[in-house]
């Protein structure tokens, strides 16, 4: 199969018509992908991201054709999908102050041209969820893009529709999140066109790979809080002589067997199965 684009920690490939999105065990802290993979991380990844556009399905169409006719040697981490005319906007939306929108608010009271009151600090909840798109960028660092940016790019009543369909997919992510005490602080989405024009659901979906997922247990806002999948990574990487530039360090085996085990249970916790 041909290789279209490698990742960081997944890679997608053309089948036909088709594309196959395969998820690897690596996994990044800081930006930085470490030479020791998370047995299973790819496995449990795509098969929270097929339970979401599953839960998904009445708010928009998505791109799964099966998650089953795929290769054996990727089975369970990889997913055939429609290949679709992606649009060139990351679409975000937050529900809570963290990462850059935190750093935005900080300058300028608001998140992409959206004011916030005042008060808000590091992990407190926004009145409403915000959509923050920014551009896709080949290399290097994904810029903010105003509203009005993403409406000259793709259009008026396309931007309209990406936006509300990442708001409202959002608010029922995070709604259903909530009722198993975890807190989607903010998530990455990207949508494709089908030929005829459809708006659809993209990529991967509410993972903790394109989101934030804390524990509303343990949620203490005006603080930096704890990411419910890495934090053991971050913990035991904080006390190592890193200066998180590549290449990282190697994890040690009780610090992997502890990242799989945070890895599970975000997937049992949240789709209420294992
Ligand atoms: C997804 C990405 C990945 C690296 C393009 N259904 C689709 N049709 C066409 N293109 C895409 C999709 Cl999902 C598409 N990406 C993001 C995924 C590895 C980059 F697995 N880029």
């Amino acid at each position: 199969m041909e290789l279209v684009h490698s990742g960081k920690v997944r890679e997608l490939y053309a089948d036909g018509d088709d594309i196959i999105m395969v998820a690897s065990d690596r996994v990044s802290v800081y930006d930085v992908v470490l030479p020791t993979p998370i047995p299973g991380k790819g496995r449990v990844l795509t098969q929270l991201s097929l339970w979401w556009f599953g839960q998904l399905g009445d708010v928009i169409p998505n791109h799964v054709i099966s998650a089953t006719d795929v290769p054996s040697e990727w089975a369970g981490r990889a997913i055939r999908c429609r290949r679709l005319e992606m649009l060139p906007v990351e679409c975000i939306a937050r529900g809570y102050l963290a990462g850059l929108g935190l750093a935005s608010y900080r300058e300028t009271g608001t998140i992409s041209g959206v004011p916030l009151p005042p008060g808000l600090g590091e992990g407190s909840r926004l009145p409403g969820p915000v959509f923050t798109p920014t551009t896709k960028a080949a290399a290097g660092h994904d810029e903010p893009m105003t509203f009005s940016e993403v409406e000259a790019l793709v259009g008026r009543p396309v931007a309209a529709s990406i936006r509300r369909a990442t708001l409202e997919v959002y608010r029922r992510g995070a709604e259903l999140a909530a009722r198993r005490g975890v807190i989607i602080a903010d998530t990455k989405l990207e949508f494709g066109l089908l030929p005829d024009g459809t708006l659809v659901l993209a990529d991967e979906v509410l993972t903790p790979d394109s989101s934030r997922f804390w524990l509303a247990a343990e949620w203490r806002p005006g603080g930096p809080q704890r990411s419910l999948d890495r934090q053991f990574l971050r913990d035991w990487s904080a006390g190592l002589d890193w200066d998180r530039r590549p290449p990282g360090p190697a994890i040690p085996d009780d610090v992997v067997a502890a990242t799989q085990a945070r890895y599970q249970e975000l997937y049992a916790r949240i789709t209420g199965g294992d």
